[in-house]
């Protein structure tokens, strides 16, 4: 994808429940309906992917809203964030949400948002300027299991991962770091980097 492709505007949130969702590179924007991608609470998102549909080949343009939410597991691959709403994804339900071939940019706070027991894996990943590359919902104490594996993660203004809970795992591997601050905040049960 490129940043340059044809743009569409997206007045109601576009909902996967099932198979694939193919973006064919197009520059989806917020429309002002979902949010203005501020740090505002409570936009939209622009993509709602579900039950372990695959969205894929999409560039979030400069108006990111609410960006992506899953609900009980998705597959997200090939996804570009132009400039980070409020942020960039977050898991709205139990399940496995994969996520591969991924990059952003300007995430004011969180990058990756967890609002839910789950698992996150990531693989290829590029996160240019955050707060942090994901955070567990604040004040939660729920089961999270993430892992990173080659990304590269610059310019983050706290750090790479954060949670509140003590039962919450994370690992980096085979990753490059540059300005990321703090790599694991928060009293998960096993943090480490390692590769
Ligand atoms: O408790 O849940 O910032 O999903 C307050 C809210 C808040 C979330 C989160 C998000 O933490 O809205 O973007
Ligand atoms: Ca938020
Ligand atoms: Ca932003
Ligand atoms: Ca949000």
């Amino acid at each position: 994808c490129s940043t340059s492709g044809a743009q569409t505007t997206v007045h109601a949130t576009i909902r996967v429940t099932s198979g694939t969702y193919d973006g064919g590179c197009q520059r989806f924007n917020a429309g002002s309906e979902l949010g203005d991608g501020s740090q505002s609470e409570g936009q939209d998102p622009v993509f709602r992917v579900e039950n372990g549909a695959t969205l894929r080949n999409v560039v979030i343009g400069t108006n990111g809203a609410d960006g992506i939410h899953t609900y009980n597991g998705a597959n997200l691959d090939n996804i570009y964030w132009m400039n980070v709403g409020e942020d960039a994804m977050t898991i709205k339900s139990s399940g496995t949400t994969t996520v591969s071939n991924i990059e952003g940019y300007d995430a004011d706070d969180k990058f990756f948002q967890v609002n839910a027991a789950s698992t996150l894996n990531v693989t290829n990943c590029i996160i240019h300027r955050a707060g942090k590359a994901l955070r567990q919902n604040g004040g939660t104490t729920f089961r999270v299991n993430v892992s990173f594996n080659r990304c590269d993660i610059n310019s983050m203004g706290e750090g790479v991962f954060r949670t509140d809970s003590s039962v919450s795992t994370a690992s980096l591997t085979n990753s490059r770091l540059h300005d990321a601050g703090t790599i694991c905040i928060g009293p998960w049960a096993s943090c480490s980097q390692s590769g």
